[in-house]
């Protein structure tokens, strides 16, 4: 019989809340790292504007079919980067698997990303608190990938503002939203000024989603 012990002091994952499912140093960060820079070596990561004109702080730039995209005309997904032109360079099949693989566990048995959208964090950089709601079919999860610098993701509900729930995502971290936990309000705090052996003072994250 297998021994039970390290499962029970370090599960693999840690379900957080109905929906909400937390995977502590799951992936591979070299791997996850190496992919954001040949896409930002392709399509650079930049600030986009929200519908009312406003600059996101936080950087952003896409992988995959479909990149979620903002300006004046609204949030949306592009099959291709309006400001270049360029198509986002497709989902390495190795990455998409090991998503796929941790949504399996999680219960989305055939969760398959078509899109991948990359933030980058700078010191003191802030996201604040959204929905994600640009998606097709909210049956299927957005799974999320965190690389660098720590930060605090904070959890809400159905409604905006209240008491958040603090996860603290480190790097390699994965976490998983779906079912009823799908569209909750969520936030990252204020990029504390730090230092990570592989990306600086940076922080990024990766969420994979079905688009379309
Ligand atoms: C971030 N993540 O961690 C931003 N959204 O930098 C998100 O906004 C997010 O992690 C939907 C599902 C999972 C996420
Ligand atoms: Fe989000």
């Amino acid at each position: 019989m297998q021994n039970d012990l390290f499962s029970s002091i370090a599960p693999e994952m840690e379900k957080i809340a109905d929906g909400v499912h937390y995977f502590r140093n799951y992936v591979d960060g070299d791997l996850f790292f190496e992919q954001i820079m040949e896409v930002a070596r392709i399509i650079p990561f930049r600030h986009m504007v929200t519908p009312g004109g406003k600059r996101i702080n936080v950087a952003g730039t896409s992988m995959g079919d479909a990149g979620w995209y903002s300006d004046r005309r609204g949030y949306r997904y592009e099959k291709s980067d309006p400001l270049s032109g360029k198509d986002w360079p497709p989902i390495p099949k190795n990455i998409n698997h090991i998503i796929s693989e941790a949504a399996a566990k999680a219960g989305y048995e055939n969760f398959n990303a078509d899109s991948c959208f990359i933030n980058r964090y700078q010191p003191g950089v802030q996201l604040t608190q959204h929905q994600d709601q640009d998606e097709q079919d909210f049956s299927q999860p957005i799974v999320s990938v965190s690389l660098g610098v720590s930060a605090i993701f904070q959890l809400y509900g159905d409604i905006r503002g209240g008491t958040a729930y603090n996860i603290p995502l480190h790097h390699c971290d994965l976490l998983i939203f779906g079912g009823p936990a799908r569209k909750y309000f969520h936030s990252v705090k204020k990029l504390k000024t730090d230092n990570h052996p592989l990306t600086g003072d940076k922080r990024y994250n990766l969420t994979f989603r079905k688009a379309f």
